[in-house]
Formats: structure tokens, sequence, C-alpha cells
């Protein structure tokens, strides 16, 4: 017999959320990952609901908060990390607060950050703090950044150690050498050459394989915002143009960063198809390939994402990889934002690609559920509809379609390494709801 209990979960592990939006506990923009001593980080903006009373300019963005990936695919948030009305030159209340960058340099780590200067001299100025860690806290420097005038900093170390800033501004993007201390420029900023025509941000630089690359939104009268790149042999260019990375996704703006994360490589990029308004986005991530003559492969963006979600990660099945026969909507009640598979019917089938088993550690495995009514039952199989079954959950009433519990039950097989799942569903037939199911998760 195996043993289901009802378990009344208080509140979720701390940001346990996974795959796309990587996170839903605050809204999250611009975000630039980076990969420091073999971990990933993701310095974003944040994009907040207006307090009552405010009218935000475009955006409403108070702070910055910095995130970790901590498990197979649970991110970290440390918390506000800056607050708009602690940045020594800046304009208090100004909710301007837009894409930042952090890069390390000798064993320190430089977080730059735009925001509307007290001095009135321009829309936005960049502004640097210091830290021994990447997560600060940052001894922000108590000036500007002179001769850099605009938004989006977007950082890169060379392979001889000489740093360099890219922004936008004045609908182009600019670059110029840093200062060994990293908190001047060295010289003018310059404008790139060989970038595109049209409305051009969020430049974001790197170097692989003896390619300069230089990223950054770009603007098609015709088709909107779309993620672009260029490629050169010297960091300030001149650069050539080589196509779209992402194309336009119907979302105001797209704002980006590339890392290579344990050998693969992943595009972040945010969109708002949680919120359902432009100005309250979330960060996503999905991966991206190189072709072999340098150029990128376009990415298409899912909700699937990156990462193998293992122990104690949610999987989140309703970000699926193949669903048959259920729908993906949003889930409602006393549940956190996002999608569960609803619309079950028998033999209703929902795949997610990539979990993480391990040495086989996993003992039990977790089920949030909601369900007015109580028959029928879903198991879990390695693989496919008809792969090994590795878990059944029986369907109970719960209170109804939006009143979630979490139920959990054995694992049995002792699965290991990477593989595929397959949820599939079972009641009598005719039923067109069964169970709403909004997530998954292995314990020990
Ligand atoms: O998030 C505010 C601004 O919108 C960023 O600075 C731009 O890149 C765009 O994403």
């Amino acid at each position: 017999m195996k043993k289901v209990v009802t378990i009344i979960i208080i509140c979720l592990t701390i940001n346990s959320f996974a795959q796309n939006p990587l996170v839903t506990n605050i809204h999250t923009a611009d975000p630039t990952a980076r990969v420091f001593n073999g971990k990933l980080y993701i310095y974003p903006s944040h994009d907040a609901v207006p307090p009552e009373g405010i009218v935000a300019p475009r955006f409403c963005m108070p702070d910055y908060h910095i995130f970790s990936l901590e498990n197979g695919n649970t991110w970290k948030d440390y918390g506000v990390i800056l607050d708009q009305n602690e940045v020594p030159w800046g304009k208090k209340n100004s909710y301007g607060m837009w894409a930042p960058d952090c890069i390390e340099r000798d064993g320190k780590y430089y977080y730059y950050y735009p925001a509307p200067p007290k001095d009135g001299t321009s829309f936005r100025r960049i502004g640097v703090g210091v830290s021994k860690s990447p997560t600060g806290p940052f001894k922000w420097e108590k000036n500007y950044i002179k001769g850099i005038d605009g938004i989006d900093p977007g950082l890169m170390i060379d392979d001889d150690g000489k740093g360099y800033i890219f922004f936008a501004g004045d609908k182009t993007i600019k670059g110029a050498k840093l200062n060994k201390n990293m908190k001047k420029i060295d010289g003018e900023a310059i404008k790139i050459e060989g970038i595109p025509a049209g409305y051009v941000e969020g430049p974001f630089p790197f170097k692989h394989n003896g390619n300069y690359y230089l990223t950054f939104a770009h603007v098609f009268p015709d088709e909107g915002y779309t993620i672009g790149y260029a490629m050169s042999k010297k960091p300030l260019g001149p650069y050539v143009y080589a196509g779209k990375i992402m194309d336009n996704i119907d979302n105001g703006t797209n704002h980006h960063s590339i890392v290579k994360y344990k050998g693969k490589w992943i595009l972040f990029y945010h969109w708002w198809s949680v919120s359902g308004y432009s100005k309250l986005r979330s960060m996503r991530a999905d991966y991206m390939e190189f072709k072999k003559d340098g150029t990128i492969k376009k990415v298409k963006p899912t909700l699937r994402g990156i990462g193998n979600p293992r122990v104690n990660d949610t999987i989140q099945v309703d970000r699926y990889n193949d669903i048959y026969n259920a729908k993906a909507t949003f889930v409602g009640g006393n549940e956190p934002n996002g999608w569960m598979v609803s619309d079950t019917k028998m033999m209703s089938t929902v795949r997610f690609n990539g979990v993480d088993f391990g040495k086989g550690e996993a003992k039990k495995i977790q089920a949030r559920v909601a369900s007015g009514q109580r028959n029928g039952s879903f198991e879990v199989r390695l693989g496919g509809t008809k792969g090994k079954l590795i878990a059944t959950f029986p369907v109970n009433y719960t209170g109804g379609y939006n009143k979630w519990q979490t139920i959990e039950t054995e694992l049995v097989g002792n699965p290991t390494g990477i593989k595929d799942i397959t949820v599939v569903f079972k009641s009598v037939w005719g039923a067109t709801k069964i169970v709403n199911l909004n997530w998954l998760l292995l314990k020990k």
C-alpha cells in the first residue's frame, strides 16, 4: 500500500519557483546574468506596482534585488541591495532604477546602475558600487561616472584585463574603456559603428572564440522589439550586424544577457506574460546555441526554460515540453502567480523533460493539487505515457478547483540521473476536470 498524506503548506520553500518565468515573488526585468566562481547570479531591475498617488514615469522601478541559483532550479532573492533614495547623486523618489549590470575584476565586484541624477543634467547617469562579494553590500560611489550620459550599462573584461562599458543613448550604442579602478572612463565614450538603424538599447557585450559580440535590443518599425547582435574583432568595433537572436515576442521591451553556465549558453530576457501588463515584467531564460561559423541560432521563447529541477526544486509541469488533451491556464485561489495544468481528462498527459533524480536520493514526491471532486488518479512515469511508473496520486476533494493542497506519496523504483517524466491523468471516461496540478516536488 502506498502511503498518501496531505500536507498543509503554510509557506513555500523561499522563492522555489523554477522554469519560466524564473521568479514570481516580485516582477523583474532587464536580467543581467553572470557566473562568478561557478555560481549563477542575476542582476535584474525591479518593476513595481506604483504606490497609490504616484504617477511613475513610464516604469515604476524603485530599487534593485539580486538573485542566485541555489539548487537545480531554485532562485534565492537577496532582497533590496540599493533603494532609489540611497543613490548619493540621485533624484529622490524618481522610480527610475533601470537596467543594471555587475562584473568581477581582481576579486572585486562592480555594480553599475542607471538613475535620474538630482543635478538634472541628463535623463539618466550611471553610477557604480564596489563589493568583495557578488551579492554586496556595495560601497556606492558618491558621484556618477563622468562622461557617461545614457542607460543600460553593459560591461566586459577583455582577456588582457581591460574593462569596457557600453551603454545606450541618443538612439545609439556607445562604448568606452574603463580606468583600472573601474570607476572612471579612459578618454571619451564613442559611438559604436556598425549598429543597424532603428532604436537600440540594452547593449550586452561578450567575447567568444576570439570574436567580440555586441548584443542589443533593436526595434524594427514593423516588428517592434527584437534582440539582435553584431560581431567584431575589436571590443569597441566597428561591428557588423549579424541578425536577430530573438524575434519580437509582443512584449513592449526586451532586454537580455548571455552567459555560459555548466557548459551551456543561456539567453536571459524578460516578458510580461504573468502580469498581463507591459510595465510588470518577469525575467526568463532559454538555452542558446552558436553555429559552427560563430553566428548565433535564433532562440524561441519557451515556458520550460532552463535547468534540471532536483530534490527540493519545484517541477513546474505547467511549463511543459508537451501536453495532450489538457491545458495550461492561470492559477487562481490561494496560490502565487503562475500557471497550472487544468482541464484534465481521462488519459490527458503532460511531459516535462530533464528532471534530475541525482543518485536516487529522492524517496518521496509531492504534488500541489486542487480538485472539486474525488474520482480518479494521476501517475508519474519516466519517459512517455507507457514509461516506468514511479508514483501514483489519488484525486481527492480539496474544497474546489481553486483550493490548493500539497499531497505526498512514495517514489517507487529509485530513479536516478536526468530523466524526462510524463504525468498521466486517469478517471471515468467523459470527465473533463479531474484535478488541477500546479507542480511536483521531489523529497528525500
Ligand atoms: O527597464 C527599463 C528599461 O526598459 C530598460 O533600461 C530598457 O532596456 C528597457 O528594458
